[in-house]
């Protein structure tokens, strides 16, 4: 099984991950952990946070020689902007009123965090509630990726929507996702939908708005029988929700059809199974985003996620002050107008994640020789069904 926890503020010193239960024997080229950091930084729409930081990876345990161990890997990001911050985030030392929060935004954390741990000062919520986390998140996926490659899985992204406007549902192949997504500053597929997600962004930004919008993971060539129907915790969908619901900001997913089959009737909401000696079992259509009986049926994956607005407003929403309970404007952070294109990578990201332990839950995670016997195996066991 793998897995990891996150530790670090936004404007802290770093941010830390320990990946836990990853495969003895796998290749690590820290640039494509770095290239993946990057892209989570780019997209139109971001604030001035982003021409700070840099995010790099330094890979501080579990990697030796540049192969995994199957020790615990330790993962750090150094913040940039921590130069800046020094004082108020300092361990030790900090004085009382240094750039305290006492304004909650509405649909930020500030509130319900603050009520929750007896925080005065509404920066002890934000710092840890902010989206800053998703760097070290990504460069996890990351590594989940470099695992989920040795088996031929990948996981690409693309925008939806952002502020209403939509690009129309269509069935993506693997090769159409990869670089005519990388090239759209949105993340977009459609250029006319993209030039008017660029317009509605600029629109948002002068009048003090935010946008949210939508995205899609697929992941190709995933086999059929990760995660299980025999209890609830190794569904796969149900899996694959919490980790994309977990990514801040999200407030909905779907597989495939999702909220849509529920509307419509059993002939029309499901995948009818064909067969051919060359190609094994496989499906026409991909209703079911892959997932059935949370258990992976050999087809697509396909989720969808919906991010709110960013709650920094440049034009507040009212709220209450924290401390006097005076009506006062919410309080103004630097921030982004929109990061629907940085939330499509971290989307990857948690999906990969998610899918490599799921591989790993089946075929073993000692080490990636082992792993691949296993799979191997596998496959020619569904060759010859
Ligand atoms: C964020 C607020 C902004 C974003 C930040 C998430 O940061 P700051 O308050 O420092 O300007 O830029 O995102 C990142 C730093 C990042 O790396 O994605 C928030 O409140 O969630």
């Amino acid at each position: 099984m793998l897995r990891f926890l996150t530790a670090g503020e936004s404007h802290g010193e770093s941010l830390t991950a320990i990946l836990e239960g990853f495969p003895a024997g796998v290749s690590i080229d820290q640039d494509v952990v770095n290239n993946e950091l990057a892209r989570r930084q780019k997209g139109y729409g971001r604030g001035q946070r982003m021409q700070i930081e840099q995010d790099r990876v330094e890979i501080l345990s579990g990697v030796r020689g540049g192969r995994t161990l199957g020790s615990p890997i330790t993962l750090r990001i150094r913040n940039r902007d921590w130069e800046n911050w020094k004082e108020v985030m300092s361990v030790q030392g900090v004085t009382g009123d240094a750039r305290t929060v006492t304004r909650p935004r509405p649909g930020h954390a500030d509130l319900a965090g603050g009520i929750k741990y007896g925080h005065k000062d509404l920066r002890n919520v934000l710092e840890r509630a902010s989206a800053r986390e998703t760097a070290v998140r990504v460069a996890v996926g990351a590594m989940a990726r470099i695992l989920l490659g040795r088996f031929n899985i990948e996981v690409l992204g693309h925008v939806l929507s952002i502020g209403g406007s939509k690009v129309s549902g269509e069935k993506l192949s693997r090769p159409q996702m990869g670089p005519a997504v990388e090239n759209s500053p949105v993340r977009c597929l459609d250029k006319t939908v993209e030039k008017e997600i660029i317009e509605r962004i600029e629109k948002a930004q002068s009048e003090g708005e935010t946008l949210g919008g939508t995205f899609q993971i697929c992941a190709f060539d995933v086999p059929a029988g990760l995660g299980s129907y025999v209890h609830w915790d190794r569904r796969l969908d149900a899996d694959l929700a919490m980790a994309v619901m977990s990514v801040p900001a999200i407030k909905g997913v779907q597989i495939g059809l999702g909220f849509e089959s529920a509307h419509r009737l059993g002939s029309q909401a499901h995948d009818a199974i064909n067969f051919e000696r060359s190609k094994g079992f496989f499906r026409d259509t991909n209703r079911a985003g892959g997932v059935e009986g949370g258990v992976s049926n050999g087809e697509t994956i396909v989720v969808e996620a919906a991010m709110k607005p960013i709650p920094t407003l440049t034009d507040p929403l009212p709220s209450v002050h924290f401390i006097s309970k005076r009506e006062v404007s919410a309080s103004v952070e630097r921030s982004d107008v929109t990061a629907v294109p940085a939330a499509c990578v971290i989307g990857e990201a948690v999906v990969a994640f998610v899918l490599a332990n799921h591989m790993c839950v089946k075929f073993g995670g000692d080490s990636i020789e082992e792993m691949q016997r296993n799979f191997q195996g596998y496959l020619t066991y569904v060759r010859n069904l």
